[in-house]
């Protein structure tokens, strides 16, 4: 309760306008938590361990004028983690599926953790289908043809990425929030409806009260632009 009040500049930056629960699966072996690491440090984890059950991770990213705090849900792919990993798939909007392009078993095994995402996530879910390991070209056991018509075939999205170079790591979950988010502004998806996998967010400051230590004039100095609306806790705002 002491700090309940302690909203500094971080907390401000982290404000976002959605909100989306995102599931990382595949095979084990496949690089999924490279492929997160990659993308939340922009560095590549070097003598990655079996994840045991399930990592958390999140990282805000921009698309247009909107902040989405992507929550990253990194699961274990090994068969004596499934019904736990398999808990957190509920409600999840996006889904990173994730196979190794020099692993052909890993590939042939998609349609399961396909089906698995798709009867336990939000109705809407959104799958990016990655073919990781894309450096070792020499090695490659499943064409980028093949993929790709798989994915097309499933109706989910296609691209190959590295998390050891670093290349097209961002690209999957930038792709996955603009379908989540196209699918919000037709209407597809409802974003107060439990299970959707969104939520909003409150781009704002949601503790204030006359014993804040932030005045709203610190507000106007930071670095967003336009303005921002304050939830006062009787529900009312003001800008
Ligand atoms: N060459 C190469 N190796 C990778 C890549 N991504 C992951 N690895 C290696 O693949 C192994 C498994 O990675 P990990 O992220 O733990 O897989 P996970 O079980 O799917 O989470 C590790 O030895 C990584 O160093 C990649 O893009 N290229
Ligand atoms: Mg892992």
């Amino acid at each position: 309760m002491a700090n309940d009040y302690d909203i500094d500049a971080t907390e401000l930056l982290e404000t976002y306008d959605f909100l989306m629960k995102y599931i990382i699966i595949g095979e084990a072996g496949t690089g999924k938590s490279c492929l997160l690491h990659q993308f939340t440090h922009n560095s590549f984890k070097e003598h990655s361990q079996h994840t045991i059950g399930v990592e958390f991770s999140s990282r805000t990213v921009k698309l247009g004028e909107k902040r989405i705090k992507l929550q990253l849900w990194d699961t274990a792919g090994q068969e004596r983690f499934r019904s736990v990993t398999r808990s957190y798939y509920r409600g999840a909007a996006g889904a990173i599926l994730v196979y190794d392009i020099t692993n052909r078993a890993s590939f042939l095994n998609l349609s399961r953790w396909l089906a698995d995402a798709r009867a336990l996530g939000s109705p809407q879910l959104v799958t990016v289908l990655v073919g990781n390991k894309a450096d070792r070209e020499e090695d490659r056991e499943v064409e980028w043809a093949e993929a790709s018509r798989w994915a097309a075939e499933n109706d989910i999205h296609f691209l190959e990425a590295s998390s050891l170079t670093g290349d097209n790591v961002e690209a999957p979950f930038l792709l996955c929030a603009r379908s989540i988010l196209l699918a919000i502004e037709s209407g597809a998806l409802d974003p107060e409806k439990a299970g959707s996998g969104v939520s909003y967010g409150d781009r704002a400051l949601r503790r204030v009260n006359s014993s804040s230590r932030l005045s709203f004039g610190s507000l106007s100095g930071g670095r967003r632009k336009g303005g921002v609306k304050i939830r006062l806790p009787g529900g009312s705002k003001c800008c």
